[in-house]
């Protein structure tokens, strides 16, 4: 069997550390009688963490082990020693990976920012030593209490990649090649069709150090969406994109009419998903350096009243209209920011001296989380008294 090189969808269990139990013990030491307890707290369970990574495109290495378990937290010790907190799990993860509780199918979290983390099982509490116990009634205490339990869930981890144009198209139409023509992605060319059988990302760089991410998704063919050809499953990583390429075999390879795939491919998305096909397009006409691509281009015009952007992977014709063209669909992010325009201007703080608070100064108080107190800190957390 050949081994898989890209999944994007996969079911894990995530189990953070139990924490570890609280100790009783008494001082013992020469000379001090009645020394007292002095049974230290257990250590917090580890917690498992997924961490946004743009190291990773693909969910292969949680199915090859879908176990995540974080480190169990060490008991307590004599002498007030805290037991040792339980190493985190930190799972990397692609951006663009939503994950779902896999029993009731509910989102947990959508990680889709370079450096975000989500604790998705969070440690047991380390148990109290018997020094918490004691009293002026009980003043050689034997109490002390368990470690806080483990958390443990099953999710289903999804991967949605995220670019900022999807590529569409026919297989062979040419729809990697445009990918490699205009970023430094390699994605497999060959003149058979479904050479691309995983989505593939590839950066445009402007002059201007802007950039716009490129998904390469495998070809649809008529059917799809009941499952034809690799169907639509690919779509869900085009659902992200912002505006699509239909790129169109103009050159009518293998007996194909262009108008009639454009159609085709039109009918397909809408049946898929409305709320995609709606988004901006531009239809781009490839191979035009065929002889027989410019009568087939006339023909389109007439038959889909679409106007399509002539270009030439083999040739390089029109790539650089086409890379500018892109960026009238998306605007590219340019690295550098001088002046943010959202930013608000320090001078320009809206007055809330009286008693309603104006909508406007409400974007300055989101990092106030009032509906959520501060939880009470663990006494494992200070020191024991
Ligand atoms: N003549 C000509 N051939 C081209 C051009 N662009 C791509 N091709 C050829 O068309 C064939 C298919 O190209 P790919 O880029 O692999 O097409 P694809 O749309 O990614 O195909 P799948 O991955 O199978 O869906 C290859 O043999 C390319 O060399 C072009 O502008 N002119
Ligand atoms: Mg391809």
């Amino acid at each position: 069997m050949k081994a898989k090189s890209f999944i994007d969808a996969v079911d894990v269990i995530v189990r953070s550390g139990k924490g570890g139990d609280g100790a009783t013990s008494f001082r013992r030491e020469a000379l001090v009688a009645f020394g007292g307890p002095d049974g230290g707290d257990g250590g917090r369970g580890g917690d498992v963490v997924f961490a946004a990574s743009e190291h990773v495109n693909s969910l292969l290495s949680l199915y090859y082990d879908p176990k995540c378990f974080a480190q169990d937290g060490g008991p307590g010790l004599g002498q007030k020693m805290f037991g040792k907190r339980g190493k985190d799990l930190v799972v990397p993860v692609p951006l663009g990976t939503e994950v779902y509780e896999a029993d009731t199918g509910l989102l947990v979290a959508d990680i889709t920012a370079p450096g975000q983390r989500v604790v998705v099982a969070r440690g047991g509490a380390g148990g109290y030593g018997n020094v918490h116990f004691k009293s002026s009634v009980n003043q050689a205490p034997t109490e002390h209490t368990p470690g806080g339990p483990c958390e443990e869930r099953r999710l289903r981890l999804e991967l949605k990649t995220i670019a900022d144009i999807g590529l569409l198209g026919f297989p062979n139409a040419g729809k990697s090649s445009i990918l490699s023509s205009l970023s430094s992605a390699e994605p497999k060319i060959a003149s058979y069709p479904f050479t691309t059988l995983n989505p593939v990302v590839g950066t445009v760089f402007y002059d201007d150090y802007a950039k716009l991410q490129m998904a390469d998704v495998p070809g649809i063919i008529e059917g799809a969406a009941k499952g034809v050809g690799l169907g639509l499953a690919f779509l869900k990583h085009l659902e992200r994109s912002k505006a699509f390429l239909y790129v169109i075999d103009m050159a009518g390879t293998d007996g194909r009419e262009p108008w009639n795939d454009y159609l085709v491919l039109k009918k397909e998305i809408e049946e898929y998903s409305p709320a995609l096909a709606s988004r901006p397009s531009l239809v781009v006409a490839n191979k035009m350096d065929d002889p027989a691509a410019a009568e087939n281009a006339a023909r389109f015009v007439k038959e889909t009243h679409k106007r399509p952007l002539r270009i030439s992977c083999l040739d390089g014709t029109g790539l650089e209209k086409l890379k500018e063209k892109l960026r009238t669909l998306v605007p590219a992010k340019v690295k550098f920011h001088h002046a943010h325009p959202e930013k608000p201007v320090s001078g320009k703080m809206p007055d809330t001296t009286g008693d309603e608070i104006p909508p406007e100064a409400m974007k300055f108080a989101t990092f106030l989380k009032l509906e959520k107190p501060k939880a009470k800190s663990h006494p494992s957390r200070g020191n024991i008294h």
